[in-house]
């Protein structure tokens, strides 16, 4: 079907160029000068310039208010959202002004002042009041435009004492979370010691020395099989071993540097973060979150939030904000409700589940071929409490160390329940006893 409209778009305009010289050719014929216009000519073209203009604004009009202000992101669910908001509308307030009254002013002097009889064009050189006029004007309206920018840009980035810090790591194509853990500081990390296990190259002393104990081992091993069947291994083959053998020695010495950026409290800082796919947040609580990327650049954008910062790979980017809103609580906003209610219809139709309102971090860069896939789910808890629960069972399986197998996950909970039960029976026994 669109290709069809876009057919006959493509053929109305091949027939009006086609119309337009076969009126050339018939004017040459008729040995009429093409750019003598006569006064028919002329009404025709305002008429038309008229048309033009109306349909210009009542399809403008009807677009605004059809796919405007901001349909889907109608709440801000953050504090300085309230600021881009309102910036975001002054905005348009000034450019819809400006586009009504400088189009109106554009088409109605065209018809107005068309070529009439005895009408004689008035020759106009220059007005200093007039230059003034339109050059302050615009000069004062995108100072104030770009000030306030700045002032509310200002606000948004100054750092917040005491937010907790939460790192957001972006790769082709996902994002992994890591929680600062009590000490809220992060620890160390480098892309050297990147693996499936540790996707955001976490670094501790621990884990370097694991490394290299493990790698020297490698060595040995290949060493001591070179040495013994050596002579008997294809020439490809003994040159493959030799090159993993040099490649694993270069590794050991790029270790140096990461164990001698160690310190017992970057371990400590390490030691206790934790890497999840999902964000935990708590409203009414400040975070500050700390970007990084392992590939390309990324952009991490939360559209409830209204926050967007670029991940640069080998660079550190930040962004603070406060969610205002939970999870539970956008649930029950009417727009929210509204919306969702027609996208389940659709989806219904379409023989899909039905989904309902989630905060989500996207990727906002075209990074590569998923990138549209780049989604992370954000829930915001209304308490603190709600939030310790998540992060408790988080910690059983997500801490660092447990994460790359330096440490044995927690224990089972219903361990600890029963020694609690067992204390609990102990000391009813005892009361009974006295
Ligand atoms: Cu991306």
């Amino acid at each position: 079907m669109k290709f069809l409209i876009v057919l006959v778009i493509v053929l109305v305009i091949v027939a009006l160029a086609q119309l337009m010289k076969v009126y050339e050719l018939s004017s040459k014929l008729r040995n009429k000068d093409e750019a003598d216009v006569t006064l028919g000519e002329t009404k025709f073209n305002a008429g038309m310039l008229l048309v033009f203009y109306l349909t210009l604004m009542i399809s403008s009009t009807w677009m605004f208010f059809h796919y405007g202000p901001r349909p889907g992101l109608e709440i801000s669910a953050s504090e300085h959202g309230n600021d881009i908001d309102f910036l975001y509308d002054a905005n348009w307030i000034i450019l819809l002004t400006v586009f009504y009254l400088t189009q109106t002013l554009l088409f109605v002097f065209a018809i107005k002042y068309q070529k009439k009889k005895g009408r004689k064009a008035v020759f106009f050189a220059h007005s200093t009041k007039l230059e003034l006029v339109w050059t302050i004007i615009p000069a004062v309206t995108l100072a104030g435009i770009i000030i306030g920018g700045l002032l509310v840009w200002n606000k948004i980035t100054t750092p917040v004492e005491n937010a907790e810090v939460i790192e957001i790591y972006a790769q082709q194509f996902g994002w992994n979370a890591r929680y600062a853990g009590e000490d809220n500081t992060l620890g160390n990390s480098d892309f050297k010691v990147i693996e499936t296990n540790n996707p955001l190259g976490v670094v501790t002393s621990a884990l370097i020395d694991t490394k290299e104990k493990l790698w020297k081992e490698e060595i040995e091993k290949i060493e001591k099989q070179i040495k013994e069947e050596g002579e008997l291994t294809p020439d490809d083959k003994l040159e493959e071993m030799v090159e993993k053998v040099e490649r694993l020695k270069r590794q050991i010495i790029r270790l140096e540097p990461l164990r001698r950026a160690q310190t017992p409290e970057t371990d400590l800082a390490a030691n206790d973060d934790v890497i999840v796919k999902e964000l935990y947040l708590v409203k009414g609580k400040d975070y500050e979150f700390k970007f990084r990327s392992r590939d390309v650049i990324h952009s991490a954008l939360f559209p409830h939030f209204r926050a967007q910062m670029n991940c640069v790979p080998g660079m550190e980017t930040r962004f603070t904000f406060k969610p205002t809103i939970s999870t539970a609580e956008m649930r029950k906003m009417p727009e929210v409700i509204a919306q969702y209610e027609k996208t389940n219809e659709k989806r219904v139709v379409q023989g899909k589940e039905e989904v309902e309102f989630n905060y989500v971090l996207l990727c906002n860069k075209i990074c590569g071929s998923s990138h549209y896939n780049m989604q992370m789910n954000i829930v915001v808890v209304d308490t603190q409490e709600e939030f310790d629960t998540w992060y408790a069972e988080q910690k059983k399986s997500k801490t660092f160390p447990i994460l790359v197998g330096l440490e044995e996950p927690a224990k089972e909970e219903d361990k600890t329940e029963e020694t609690i039960v067992e204390t609990v029976m102990d000391s009813t026994a005892v009361a009974q006893v006295q």
